[in-house]
């Protein structure tokens, strides 16, 4: 058997998303995510412009052959668009082995290391109010970790924060369809800094000790900043604070690490082993953040979590709405057969979305889990996705009150 044809998807049920759709000569059918937010053409053009013919032909067994070949035949390296566009290959073929094999794919991994795969939703709130209602919300439909984002008094749209008001609790979409340019928001950080330490105590207060609570810096501190903002932290014993501070400068997380104990998650905007390279190594974080769709597919997100398995670092795969269904059955995947599981993040998608991905995984009291139907358990419906054009979409710009561009 061999691939007969490749095809990209472009649809965008409420938001934009791209699939690969790999055929083999049998008729098999695997599917790949290749969404990158806000720069998604970059990634369908990839696929259809430069990948799709020289991957007609080829054995679509040999997976790891196919992933060196897209890698290293690029010759020129990394960087989202290309990891995006291997990662949907990767997916696909993995996808086609498993139907093959007619096993879920978490079997071709190693079968299953748990029962299921401990979830946390995005509580948010402009207010504590808010909030609180949220977080409210989630724990009664039996989420046991969640990831907390507030407003900031005095600064208007932040990251994070869903401006649909309390008790909307799915709907954070922060790539905005708002023609040509990107939406822009306000940031300030000393601000931020002085208040959500007291954000965290009144969680605390209100919901107790056992909850899991998770917050994401979004790459906004410098690292003397996320030093003292962790430090100010470690009494609400947060599960994980998130992109303290730009990941790119991998040798800052030192500084964090001399001030705190607060446990670090970063790598969402990585897409190689690489990135992770000193972070691992040292033990300067404790999560690996990597979306499967960013970084290269399976094949290389179970070598990195392998990797980190060695320094004693466990995975927090990317999973936000922004992941499509494809991308999130791969992490869940990865989730249930890895040893060195962390948390897995799970933004519900909506209903329209979910007209054109057909899933099989299932949510149950805070627990996902893949589902056992062959291959990676969701199908997409090209009828229900050729109804959603793609419409542009960016997300935001960040500038610091006096005007200057800061990290969003
Ligand atoms: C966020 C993401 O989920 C997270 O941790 O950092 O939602 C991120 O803002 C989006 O994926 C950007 O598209
Ligand atoms: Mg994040």
């Amino acid at each position: 058997m061999s691939i007969a044809s490749v095809d990209v998807i472009v649809t965008s049920p409420g938001r934009n998303f791209v699939t690969l759709k790999v055929t083999t000569s049998d008729g098999i059918v695997g599917w790949g995510d290749a969404t990158l937010n806000g720069r998604e053409l970059s990634v369908a053009s990839y696929l259809s412009d430069h990948l799709a013919s020289m991957l007609i032909g080829r054995d679509e067994d040999r997976i790891e052959d196919t992933w060196q070949y897209l890698y290293r035949g690029a010759y020129w390296r990394r960087g989202p668009v290309t990891m995006a566009a291997i990662a949907a290959v990767d997916m696909a073929l993995w996808d086609i082995k498993a139907k093959k094999a007619g096993m879920p794919l978490y079997q071709l991994l190693g079968g299953a290391s748990r029962d299921g795969v401990r979830v946390y939703a995005h509580a948010s709130g402009t207010d504590f109010a808010a909030l609180s209602n949220a977080i409210t919300g989630y724990r009664e439909l039996g989420f046991t970790a969640v990831r907390v984002q507030t407003g900031v008094p005095g600064l208007g749209q932040i990251y994070g924060v869903s401006a649909a008001g309390p008790g909307v609790r799915y709907d954070y979409e922060p790539a905005k369809r708002s023609g040509d340019r990107p939406a822009e928001e306000q940031w300030d950080t000393r601000q931020y800094l002085t208040h959500m330490p007291g954000v965290f105590a009144q969680i605390r207060e209100e919901f107790g000790t056992d909850l899991r609570l998770l917050h994401d810096g979004h790459h906004r501190m410098t690292p003397i900043e996320a030093a003292r903002f962790a430090k100010d932290i470690e009494p609400y014993d947060l599960f994980w604070l998130e992109d303290a501070t730009p990941g790119e400068d991998q040798a800052a997380l030192r500084l964090i690490r001399q001030h705190s104990t607060t446990p670090l998650a970063i790598g969402e905007v990585f897409n190689t082993v690489y990135d992770y390279q000193t972070l691992i190594t040292e033990r300067l974080i404790d999560y690996v953040r990597s979306a499967v769709t960013h970084t290269g597919g399976i094949t290389a997100m179970k070598k990195i979590l392998d990797f980190a398995a060695i320094y004693g670092i466990r995975s927090g795969i990317h999973g936000p709405t922004d992941i499509s269904p494809v991308g999130m059955a791969a992490a869940l995947h990865l989730d249930l057969a890895i040893h060195n599981f962390g948390i897995q993040e799970y933004m519900p998608h909506n209903e329209q979305t979910l007209e054109v991905f057909q899933t099989s995984f299932t949510f149950d009291r805070g627990f996902l889990h893949p589902g056992d139907q062959p291959g990676l358990g969701v199908e997409l419906d090209e009828e229900a996705a050729s109804a959603f054009e793609y419409t542009k979409a960016y997300l935001p710009v960040n500038r610091l009150l006096d005007g200057t561009v800061h990290d969003w």
